[in-house]
């Protein structure tokens, strides 16, 4: 182990030593004790055979059918959109999106989608096993989403696998159509701002690894906020599609802050910065259907570059609102297949193929196709149903509280956590009253969960707007609030409202620069040292960059790593219920290497509070010993 130690010392990999390496470090005296992958795997599953999965209530393990999966063994991968960046270009690219008549599709189905039905938690190994047949059936699509908003910390935090990880491997599998990402640019894929090399590291090692459209949106709608992210992607010659949080409306004339100039003139800003393409992201699916058919219009008045729509179904007019979008000349629409669409999520892919039948915009896609992926969503989807939001029909209160789709059930969550579970209506409604204490923000993550985090807090204390302005100086606010009004997640439109600055800053002032200006540079060298004093072992760029974005949550993943080994290997169910008495399992851990589990029994609690759980790992018995938690 010595030897190991030393060959995989970051300074030992980068030649940075001298005879005096040895002396000065320590740690590669440190062996760590390894236990064998399976017994670790074994205590994964009786570990949550017994307790359950953080999060969901306990259960015995359902029984599910086999997925659906498309044989496409014999299809060969027809050329798409990666081809033509490759081969050509971001402008390029950009010119072949304008020649094209048909609208553009981007399938969502890998990332926003089950961010917004099942809480993000879509493992990797379920992506994976449609990826294939997903690039020989939908080669036509404009990209696939597959990649950044929360995907990135819910691998980490609750999923225990790494998110670097499934980009590379669905790269290998998809290697004709466009990977695309959501990057809340200085917030990178966390909830604040991060120093500006963060942000630029990010980039070039996500460009690098696989993603070729980024997304990039400020919370705020401030475009310096988008500057460095949207530099950064230039820089790696993929796309920056920039984009403009859809807030308020535009029909109403007493919501006169967001009106059309108030997009065009930002849409003008993002083509001057270098985006290739504009996205409308309209996040909590606001939109309404002449409003698109309006701003679309008037900005293809406005700007050369490709436009591209976001919405979230939620009102249940999504497909009313992209056909006039789509009348109104946009070139791209994200959509999800049918099976995981809907409501919060993205408009069907299938029912926009029918709804714009008869017509020359029409999308290149085969519905045969789109049908046959939907019943592989339809069978994985059940394996998730403990985290579905319990939103069943079209929802058109969201025109008055303008919660994003990927808010609603977060923040009813977290309205249970703190004892307000039978507030909630309150909690919607004063959502609305603090956006508009707040001068009407736009709100999407992270100032979405900012407004959130106030609308708790005040129905908690029983707080009017009123108390807050006379009583303020006595509350102690949350912090995310408080970070809000000090500058830190940028400047909002019109500014902040003065009276209410000063109450929640207390004295303090806030700044008015970016934020990335007063940061500190990261340095990812010493994180590397850290971290590999921490671990002993071989520190990736991808580690240290996960760090610096999230360190706490990165070293409990770690944790996990090394007390259970890699369970991105487990099929969904056992990952999320473990087994039934006398069930047996098949667990490839590596390409050609499968372990056979067979759970024998569970003994009595003992009086420690630990069970002794039998199995028979590959025909030899093996015990376990678990602590029962409950
Ligand atoms: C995210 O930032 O994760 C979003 O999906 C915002 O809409
Ligand atoms: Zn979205």
């Amino acid at each position: 182990p010595f030897l190991e130690n030393v060959v995989r010392h970051p300074n030992f990999i980068s030649g940075e030593y001298d005879t005096s390496f040895i002396d000065k470090t320590p740690e590669l005296f440190l062996f760590p004790v390894r236990k064998d992958r399976g017994t670790k795997m074994l205590s994964y599953i009786g570990n949550v055979t017994v307790n359950g999965f953080p999060g969901i209530e306990k259960k015995k393990k359902p029984v599910f059918e086999k997925p659906r999966v498309p044989k496409v063994g014999s299809i060969e991968f027809a050329k798409g959109t990666k081809q033509i960046l490759d081969e050509q270009g971001a402008d390029g690219l950009v010119k072949w999106i304008k020649n094209q008549k048909e609208v553009l599709l981007t399938d969502t189905t890998f990332r926003d989608a089950h961010q917004s039905l099942l809480a993000t938690r879509v493992r990797t190994t379920d992506i994976s096993h449609i990826a294939e047949p997903t690039a020989k059936l939908l080669p036509e699509m404009f990209s696939y989403e597959m990649w950044g908003g929360a995907t990135f910390d819910v691998a980490y935090r609750f999923l225990k696998e790494d998110p670097w990880d499934r980009l590379l491997t669905l790269r290998e599998q998809i290697p004709n159509v466009l990977f695309q990402m959501l990057l809340r640019a200085s917030n990178a894929v966390g909830y604040k701002n991060y120093p500006d090399n963060v942000i630029r590291e990010f980039v070039e090692k996500s460009a690098h690894t696989g993603i070729d459209v980024f997304r990039i949106f400020d919370s705020l709608n401030w475009v310096r906020g988008m500057e460095v992210a949207i530099d950064a992607v230039r820089q790696t010659g993929k796309i920056a599609e920039a984009s403009i949080c859809y807030t308020g409306d535009i029909l109403d004339p007493s919501r006169s802050k967001y009106d059309l100039n108030y997009y065009k003139s930002i849409a003008k800003e993002l083509e001057q910065q270098g985006a290739h393409i504009l996205c409308i992201k309209d996040m909590a699916g606001l939109l309404k259907p002449q409003s698109a058919y309006k701003l679309i219009s008037e900005l293809k008045e406005t700007i050369d570059i490709p436009i591209h729509l976001h919405t979230h179904d939620t009102s249940g007019n999504g497909i009313y609102t992209y056909a006039k979008a789509i009348d109104a000349g946009v070139d791209i629409v994200d959509v999800a297949l049918s099976t995981m669409a809907g409501l919060t999520s993205q408009p069907s892919a299938n029912t926009l193929y029918y709804a714009l039948e008869g017509t020359d915009r029409k999308p290149n896609v085969n519905i045969k196709s789109l049908e046959q992926l939907s019943y592989y969503w339809e069978d994985v989807r059940k394996y998730y149903r403990d985290f579905e939001s319990g939103m069943v029909a079209p929802h058109t209160e969201v025109y008055e509280h303008e919660m994003p789709g990927g808010q609603y059930s977060n923040l009813q969550q977290q309205a249970k956590a703190v004892g307000l579970g039978d507030q909630w209506e309150q909690v919607k409604e004063m959502y609305s009253r603090v956006n508009k204490m707040f001068g009407d923000i736009v709100k999407v993550t992270p100032s979405s969960k900012v407004v959130g985090d106030m609308a708790l807090y005040m129905v908690q204390n029983q707080l009017s707007e009123e108390d807050v302005l006379t009583r303020g100086e006595n509350l102690d606010f949350p912090d995310s609030v408080v970070e809000l009004f000090e500058g830190y997640l940028g400047q909002p439109y019109g500014g902040f409202p003065k009276e209410l600055q000063r109450v929640i800053l207390k004295g303090r002032e806030p700044i008015t620069v970016r934020p990335g200006e007063l940061l500190e540079e990261v340095n990812f060298n010493e994180i590397k040292e850290e971290l590999f004093k921490e671990l002993a072992r071989p520190i990736t760029d991808f580690d240290a960059i996960a760090y610096a974005l999230y360190p706490k949550v990165f070293k409990e993943y770690t944790n996990i790593v090394e007390l259970f080994g890699d369970i991105s290997v487990l099929d969904t169910p056992t990952f999320l219920y473990g087994m039934r008495l006398g069930e047996e399992i098949e667990v490839e851990i590596e390409v050609g290497k499968t372990l056979i589990v067979k759970l024998v029994s569970i003994g009595q609690p003992q009086a420690d509070g630990t069970r002794v759980i039998y199995f028979e790992l590959n025909g030899q018995p093996r015990e376990i010993v678990v602590k029962d938690e409950s």
